[in-house]
């Protein structure tokens, strides 16, 4: 059987931290048991024409599975939750439920934190940024405090641990999240830490920085 292909940073600024958008396709695949190739990528070769002919806008992750290759990561885990067992609760509204959380964690939650984010590291040095930065702050908050509120103690988003969670919990990992404000949601991206199959997306992601740091030092 063919396995899957995906792509990812050759160097990713994240120095094996596991957040850049490949991790959530790599613990996708591992919480499936479906084993997968890694194509890793310059930032030269992503804007080729090669690169861009699967992902339009030069980025990765991209996921290549026989005749089907698809872009967005949030695409990529729902075919990948949709064509193995594991993701997506069987149950009709179950699974309407946990898509719908898909897009939250998607399109609610993680726009605020990438507008904060790009706003740390691009805007510091602008005459707006101190007023500005107030600004972004709330508006995390006004999406972790709700998501905090829905969460309370439960385990997961919506009864089993599901692709909503699984990016939902990506999106609470990235630094500018401000997710340390909620004592729910640093336990909630514990548990999905605690995964096993996490902790083996992340250590094929954090062993690509580590021998390209390798490589680097012989250099
Ligand atoms: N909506 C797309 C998806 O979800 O797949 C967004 C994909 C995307 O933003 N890809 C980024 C990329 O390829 C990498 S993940 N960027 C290169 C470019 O646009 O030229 C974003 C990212 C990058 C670095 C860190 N980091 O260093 O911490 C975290 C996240």
């Amino acid at each position: 059987m063919v396995r899957p292909t995906i792509t990812a940073f050759a160097n990713s600024p994240d120095r094996g931290r596991g957040l850049a958008r490949d991790m959530a396709v790599r613990w996708a695949l591992e919480e499936v048991g479906q084993a997968y190739d890694v194509e890793l990528l310059s930032f030269k070769e992503l804007k080729e024409p090669a690169h861009r002919a699967r992902q339009p806008f030069g980025q990765i992750p991209t996921y290549q599975d026989g005749d089907l290759t698809l872009f967005e990561s949030g695409a990529i885990v729902l075919r990948i939750a949709e064509s193995h067992a594991g993701l997506l609760p069987e149950d009709g509204a179950a699974r309407a439920r946990a898509i719908a959380w898909m897009f939250a964690a998607k399109s609610t939650v993680e726009p605020v934190i990438v507008e904060r984010e790009a706003a740390m590291l691009m805007e510091r040095d602008k005459g707006w940024y101190a007023d500005r930065l107030p600004i972004l702050d709330e508006r995390v908050r006004t999406r972790l405090t709700d998501l905090s509120n829905r969460l309370g103690q439960a385990e997961w988003l919506d009864g089993e641990f599901s692709a909503g969670d699984l990016l939902m919990i990506n999106v609470l990992r990235r630094p500018a999240a401000l997710t340390a404000e909620y004592p729910n949601l640093i336990a909630y991206v514990a548990r999905g830490e605690a995964r096993p199959a996490f902790k083996r997306a992340f250590q094929s992601q954090h062993e690509v920085f580590v021998a390209a740091a390798a490589t680097a030092d012989a250099q």
